[in-house]
């Protein structure tokens, strides 16, 4: 095309968008994506296979992709980011970085996947729960001749120095909320004490939340701070790993999902958080062995998902630990009194 009929074209296209026309948007959907990368393929090849929506899948931590969707606020390029924990999407929603969606999917699911669209003025949703807690390597506790841990107060006793892994929660939207799950559990002073104790057994903080069990599962640590339903992932894959719901208690997450404000295929975005709402659509997770509780009250779970009716659950305050204020200020302290420790 010559130069002259390219300009043609783009004053076309211009005047067909002034009379309303508009320019069609592109069968398109960048997806920002937090679960584990199986489950985030599932999804994408069942949502392209269905609408025929090309879908660019990006697979980050809840932490990162926060931090990159913030970052991008001035020319956001992601429509929707799909799972990770609640805490960081409420942190979005509060400071303006997501949208407001009326969705008819609404009444099928918990209440407390609408609690977590309703604390956001429906900037967010539940899509799935996970309780927190740990999982050990049963043949490497064998061969140290440990107790089996059951508690939290276990992982800081002495005999598990060097044992223990957990993910960075600054990236990591699973090690937040054991740090804010401390918090509530213990006070806040009290939890940093913890933390640091803690410290002195961690041998890695790692990018992801879920590597630690991973690394658990390959013998490369005994004990990973994760969620349970990613310690089950392990199990289920033949790992020798024993899940651990902690005597003490535990915080859990409502996994969420927003669409990026002023993203670039808003009508693709809405598509897919209707789809991502659907019960169908969340028992498929079974099939990339994820095994969190679906927000679909018609979806199965996985008969293998860690029962939350035998779990001694805390009343986590996602409003609280999700304000863009605690998020901020809990990650700098527990930067400045326990990430910049020496080992
Ligand atoms: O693996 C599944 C899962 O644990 O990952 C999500 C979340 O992004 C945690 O990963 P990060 O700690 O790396 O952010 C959870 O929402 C989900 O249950």
């Amino acid at each position: 095309m010559s130069y002259r009929q390219h300009c043609k074209t783009l004053l076309a296209g211009a005047a067909l968008a002034t009379l309303g026309w508009g320019v069609a948007e592109a069968d398109e959907l960048t997806l920002y994506c937090s679960p584990q990368e199986e489950w985030c393929q599932l999804m994408v090849t069942t949502f392209t296979a269905e609408t025929g929506i090309d879908v660019a899948m990006t697979r980050k931590s809840s932490g990162e992709t926060y931090a990159q969707i913030a970052a991008e606020a001035s020319n956001p390029k992601g429509d929707v980011w799909w799972g990770g924990t609640g805490d960081p999407h409420l942190q979005a929603a509060e400071e303006g970085l997501t949208e407001a969606y009326d969705t008819p999917m609404l009444p099928e699911l918990h209440d407390w996947a609408v609690n977590q669209y309703e604390a956001a003025d429906g900037k967010t949703v539940g899509i799935y729960a996970g309780a927190l807690g740990f999982g050990y390597n049963t043949e490497l506790l064998a061969e140290k001749g440990l107790e089996p841990p059951a508690c939290w107060a276990d992982l800081i006793k002495p005999e598990y120095a060097g044992e223990v892994q957990m993910a960075n929660p600054n990236s990591s939207g699973t090690a937040y909320t054991a740090l804010a799950t401390f918090v509530q559990m213990m006070g806040e002073d009290e939890a940093f004490e913890f933390l640091k104790k803690l410290h002195a057994n961690i041998n890695q903080y790692t990018k992801s939340g879920s590597a630690p069990i991973k690394a658990a599962g390959l013998g490369e640590t005994m004990v990973g701070i994760v969620f349970q339903h990613d310690a089950v992932t392990q199990k289920v894959a033949g790992f020798p790993i024993e899940v651990v719901s902690p005597c003490e208690g535990t915080g859990y997450e409502i996994g969420s999902m927003s669409i990026i404000k002023g993203g670039p295929n808003p009508e693709s975005a809405r598509k897919f958080y209707d789809f991502a709402l659907r019960a169908d659509v969340q028992t498929l997770a079974r099939d990339a062995q994820a095994y969190q509780v679906p927000s679909n009250r018609n979806a199965e779970a996985p008969p293998e998902s860690p029962d939350f009716s035998t779990i001694k659950l805390i009343d986590y305050d996602f409003v609280t630990y999700g304000s863009s204020d605690t998020r901020t200020r809990l990650l700098a302290r527990w930067d400045a009194e326990v990430g910049s420790l020496p080992n």
